[in-house]
């Protein structure tokens, strides 16, 4: 089977860690790249030797020669950038948060759709070692039938150096970072029927909310918390570790600190190390997201080339979505958000 060949729109702060991982994937490479800054698309362009090179997305999609499209711009420009893959049926890979609005979201799913177009949102933290280990347990009955779970992500970590323009949206802390967290909740006690939420800032120099708390009413019966929080000073900072509490009605999961995992059943108790790898490329403490990089890029390898759906794909990313909107929806109005509604 030939290599598949990419292009990827946006090399920015986290391109850099997609454009590493394509060096790993077997079965795709990237053969050009495009970014509106001159200075971002020679640094990225050196750095992992891409000789085809624009500043317009619109010309690099009509000269062609790739098989799939990796968008790694930030969200203002998602909704046209896939549009434009779908006019040229290439495949998408689209950054996290995939849409502005779930009615944009919708309309990028269609139209992939309609155009027989792959598209799957880099929706990456499903993917991490300690995430994928919970799951595990979780499927092999260990603990029965999970009836509450909490999905925690509490740090103080500076994420406004790297990262600058999260300082200054209205949205924050749900929008960026609890997005993860509740495609978590979904992936591992399935999809939600209501959400209730409250928000604050504390953080005085930015503009949206950087704390949140929200409460989840599976469709299987299951209650959870999804608690984020960028204002969360602790002794040892957990970035960016999600932490999971799961009770089931044979037993319990514990995620802890530290990829600590506690798995208590009928037989026992067991604990194991569930750390992710340090990739050669990767760097503490982002080297957990970084192995999930390589990891959906992968899965978006292996999915294209035998043409089977991704994990998560548009189509799947809109009940993520839509537990972004509820939240701000619900934050607001006070009132409890009926998921299904949305859809
Ligand atoms: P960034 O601002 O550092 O980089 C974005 C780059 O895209 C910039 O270089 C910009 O010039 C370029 N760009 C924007 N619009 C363009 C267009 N229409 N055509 C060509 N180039 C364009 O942003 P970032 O921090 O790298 O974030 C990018 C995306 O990655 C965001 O959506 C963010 O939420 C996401 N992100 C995901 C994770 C994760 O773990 N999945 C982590 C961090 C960031
Ligand atoms: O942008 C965010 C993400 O997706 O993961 C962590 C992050 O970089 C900062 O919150």
């Amino acid at each position: 089977m030939a290599e598949l060949k990419g292009a990827l729109i946006g090399c920015g702060f986290f391109a850099i860690n997609q454009m590493h991982a394509w060096q790993d994937v077997k079965g795709a490479q990237i053969v050009a790249i495009c970014d509106r800054d001159p200075e971002r698309l020679k640094l990225v362009g050196d750095q992992f030797g891409i000789e085809r090179r624009y500043g317009d997305a619109a010309a690099m999609f009509a000269d062609g020669g790739f098989d799939f499209v990796d968008i790694a711009t930030t969200v203002a420009s998602h909704r046209a950038l896939v549009e434009m893959a779908a006019s040229h049926k290439v495949p998408a890979i689209c950054q996290k948060p995939f849409a502005k609005t779930l009615g944009d979201a919708k309309a990028m799913v269609a139209l992939c759709a309609q155009a027989g177009v792959p598209l799957m949102v880099h929706e990456n933290f499903r993917w991490q070692t300690p995430i994928q280990a919970v799951k595990t347990v979780l499927r092999s009955g260990a603990i029965g039938d999970p009836f509450w779970g909490r999905f925690s992500f509490r740090s103080g970590f500076d994420v406004f150096s790297g990262q600058p323009y999260l300082a200054e949206g209205e949205r924050f802390i749900i929008e960026d970072l609890g997005i993860h967290t509740l495609d978590i909740a979904r992936f591992i006690l399935g999809d939600v029927a209501t959400l209730t939420a409250r928000t604050k800032r504390v953080n005085p120099a930015i503009k949206g909310e950087d704390v949140a708390t929200i409460l989840l009413d599976h469709e299987s019966g299951a209650t959870s918390i999804v608690d984020v929080s960028y204002a969360s000073r602790l002794s040892t900072e957990p970035f960016p570790e999600t932490l999971i509490e799961l009770d089931g009605t044979k037993g319990s999961i514990r995620l802890s600190q530290g990829y600590r995992l506690e798995v208590t059943g009928p037989d026992g108790v067991a604990i194991s190390d569930v750390s992710p790898q340090l990739l050669s490329w990767a760097s503490r403490p982002w080297h957990n997201i970084q192995e999930s990089v390589l990891a959906i890029q992968q899965h978006w390898a292996d999915r294209l080339a035998d043409g089977t759906e991704t994990s998560t794909s548009g189509a799947d990313n809109l009940k993520t979505l839509a537990l972004v909107e509820a939240a701000y929806d619900s934050a607001a109005s006070g009132r409890t958000v009926d998921i299904g509604a949305l859809l």
